[in-house]
């Protein structure tokens, strides 16, 4: 049988958590009176939470000291894992876990490509850590999307070569890392934004699995 390797990214993948990492910055930016909207949200899908408060501070065209922005990076985690206290199953998004259980069942590899340093605590809490045969988070990489290097170790993990290599990415910089490492993209969300995929959905339900048996057979 065919075996590919599948890669999961988490933010707005598996879990919508982006709403959480949301409020978390809002906090900080209204308490340093920078404007923060849902748009400018958008910019940080996918990027690491100090990448993320460079792009906060340069909104307001703050220069700040590295100890104001240490102390900034542990109040906002500290606010973010305030919201995941009560994650539980019902915040896994529609449509992922029958493809979690339909790969499974095709004894496919599967595996976590995440930036976040939050990952393994969410995907516990949300109960489906079982599911994945390996996991690099943004604790295990040097190098951020779009740097394909999250995606590459988890294909290494897996034994898998890059072109047998699948990626489900929510954000522009996850998808050109993996277009830069030859694996397949596929764009879970608008189109329009994620137009350098490969393929496309809006969400995990719109997802046959005549199209993963597609893939796996590729
Ligand atoms: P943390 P993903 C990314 O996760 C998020 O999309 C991004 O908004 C966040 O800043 C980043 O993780 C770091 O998260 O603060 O928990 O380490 O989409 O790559 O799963
Ligand atoms: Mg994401």
């Amino acid at each position: 049988m065919n075996k590919k390797a599948f890669i999961f990214d988490l933010d707005g993948v598996i879990v919508d958590t982006a709403k959480y990492h949301y409020l978390a910055w809002q906090k900080i930016a209204s308490e340093l009176g920078i404007e923060f909207t849902p748009e400018h949200n958008e910019e940080l899908k996918g990027v690491s939470r100090v990448r993320s408060l460079d792009i906060i501070l340069n909104l307001g065209k703050i220069n700040a000291s590295q100890q104001d922005k240490d102390r900034w990076l542990v109040q906002k985690n500290e606010d973010y894992l305030g919201y995941l206290v009560h994650m539980d199953e019902s915040e896994i998004l529609p449509g992922v876990l029958p493809v979690l259980q339909y790969l499974k069942a095709k004894n496919q590899a599967i595996a976590l490509g995440s930036a976040s340093k939050n990952a393994r605590p969410i995907l516990e809490k949300v109960n489906i850590i079982s599911y994945f045969d390996a996991i690099v988070d943004g604790n295990d990489v040097t190098n951020a999307k779009p740097d394909p290097e999250v995606f590459v170790q988890a294909a290494k993990l897996l034994n898998a070569r890059n072109e047998d290599s699948i990626v489900f990415e929510d954000s522009v910089a996850g998808i050109q890392a993996a277009n830069i490492a030859g694996m397949t993209s596929i764009g879970i969300g608008e189109e329009s934004i994620l137009h350098e995929a490969q393929f496309n959905f809006k969400d995990f339900t719109h997802i046959e699995t005549s199209f993963l048996d597609v893939l796996i057979k590729k």
